[in-house]
């Protein structure tokens, strides 16, 4: 078992301590990081003490261990997904070469910008969320937030670790400037779209959670096939958490439909409004809304900079290995071009493609996900099925910028989106009654009354756990 070295202030696996000029840069960095999260995580929570899950070693069973802890004083670390044999290249003009140990010149500035992207939206997510805590509709909630939003921490510290080791000065900056912009501030924004939006309530946590941190799976996949070794080795290591923040939104949406429908059960003909609940067609605007805007963190569906990612064999496919070769010249994509009004068919080369590719494999999950939701209405007897929004429905990136689609992917005009827009993005009205129902429970075992509860509680904890020590 690799265990993780507690001892020192920096916990990590990585042997930092045989490195001392890294390890003072990485100390130096250490309380601009506090000080940031003090300023810009989550507020009011510092000193409480919460139930949160803690890396102890890299291996399946280091990952149950759960302990109270206040925030501040969770051991953010480095942590390397360890090599099973010796790492090769496993795609791209480099295939079957020994993968990179240190940065190869040609490629880093795109690595550079890779790792930056990646790593600026870990701190963006948890600016986010940084006010969820106090309208938290449950002790269990707001537990969960909290691992989340550590959690992203410490991905942040991930991509730190490796442009402090590999990229010298410029990756010192970087690592500065990564606490320094602010998400959804106009002059100094994070890097990607989604992760400016704001995400103020409950709903939308749960679909941020859902939706874009599933980006961050698929993204995180990708990198993970990456011939910088380092960089594949970390993101492995960022995957075994990813998992706990989708179940947050997967499971968080479902509770919500599932308060909804048994009310829509007990009063048959009233708004759900009435008492207290979220209407399902409310919950389906917030839906396109995260859902279309993540599915803008792929990137064009035609890029460049996707071909040469993948050529260059640092950025891959997901599940790379799953292919039956990994060259992909001479193969063609075929997608749905947008011009002069008319959808027709076109083939790209398939290098040019990845990012689409990247995210059919998203889109198909996000569907599944989407069933699981429409099986709490069935399960309910409750009429109403919802939907994944068609690609092309409400982007600001790529080919369906720019121009109007319904969310089927019909082409519209201007005037038949915004007849329509109120029916399917959240209103400034939707927004204000998942605000007015945004009151804090904090009381043990108690769910505040538009969710219902989980089916069971974290490590198996009983009902009135006390997740957070309040
Ligand atoms: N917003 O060729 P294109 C996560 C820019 S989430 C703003 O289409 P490319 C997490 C693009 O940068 C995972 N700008 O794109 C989740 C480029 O700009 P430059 C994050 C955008 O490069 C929840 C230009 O448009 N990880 O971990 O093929 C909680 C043309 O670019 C956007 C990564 O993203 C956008 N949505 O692909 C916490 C992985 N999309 O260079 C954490 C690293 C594109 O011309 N990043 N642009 O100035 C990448 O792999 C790529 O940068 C992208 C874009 C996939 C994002
Ligand atoms: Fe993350
Ligand atoms: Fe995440």
């Amino acid at each position: 078992m690799t265990q993780i070295d507690y001892s020192q202030k920096i916990p990590n696996n990585v042997d930092l301590g045989s490195d001392k000029r890294l390890q003072r840069a990485l100390e130096r960095w250490q309380p601009d990081y506090i000080n940031w999260w003090r300023d810009m995580g989550p507020t009011n929570f510092n000193e409480n003490e919460i139930y949160l899950r803690t890396a102890i070693s890299v291996e399946r069973d280091g990952w149950a261990h759960f302990e109270h802890v206040k925030m501040p004083d969770y051991r953010w670390g480095i942590f390397l997904t360890p090599h099973e044999t010796e790492p090769k290249i496993g795609f791209g003009d480099h295939e079957g070469e020994d993968a990179w140990q240190q940065v190869p010149g040609e490629y880093r500035n795109w690595l550079r910008r890779l790792i930056v992207t990646q790593a600026d939206t870990e701190p963006a997510s948890v600016e986010q969320q940084r006010l969820l805590g106090l309208t938290a509709p449950s002790l269990y909630d707001m537990r969960n937030l909290f691992q989340v939003n550590v959690e992203e921490g410490r991905h942040l510290w991930a991509m730190v670790y490796v442009l402090h080791r590999h990229f010298g000065k410029d990756g010192r900056e970087e690592a500065d400037e990564l606490l320094q912009r602010r998400s959804g501030n106009a002059d100094h924004p994070r890097i990607l779209t989604t992760f400016n939006e704001p995400c103020e309530d409950w709903l939308s946590f749960f679909c941020f959670t859902m939706f874009t941190d599933r980006d961050g799976k698929y993204q995180l996949l990708s990198l993970a096939e990456s011939g910088f070794d380092p960089l594949a080795r970390s993101c492995r290591f960022m995957l075994t958490e990813e998992a706990h923040h989708m179940f947050v939104g997967q499971t968080g949406v479902a509770r919500v439909i599932r308060r909804t429908c048994e009310v829509m059960n007990e009063f048959p003909d009233a708004d759900p409004r009435e008492h207290g609940a979220i209407p399902l067609d409310l919950i389906q605007r917030y839906i396109y809304f995260w859902a279309s805007s993540s599915l803008d963190l792929f990137g064009a569906e035609v890029s460049s900079n996707s071909a040469n990612f993948f050529a260059a064999g640092i950025k891959g496919r997901a599940y790379e290995g799953k292919y039956e070769e990994h060259g992909a010249m001479d193969q063609f994509y075929e997608f749905e071009r947008y011009q002069d009004g008319r959808l027709t068919k076109e083939a790209v080369p398939l290098r040019n493609a990845m990012n689409e590719v990247l995210r059919d494999g998203y889109v198909d999950e996000n569907i599944k996900g989407i069933e699981y939701w429409n099986r709490e209405c069935e399960k309910t007897g409750v009429d109403f099925r919802f939907a994944y929004p068609n690609r092309r429905f409400s982007r600001t990136i790529g080919e369906y910028a720019g121009s109007h689609f319904d969310p089927e992917g019909t082409p519209i005009d201007e005037a038949t989106w915004k007849a329509n827009v109120a029916q399917w993005l959240p209103s400034a009205e939707d927004k204000a009654y998942v605000k007015s129902l945004m009151q804090p429970v904090t009381e043990r075992g108690k769910y505040a009354g538009w969710i219902a509860p989980p089916k069971r509680g974290i490590n198996s904890q009983a009902d009135d756990y006390e997740y957070v020590k309040l």
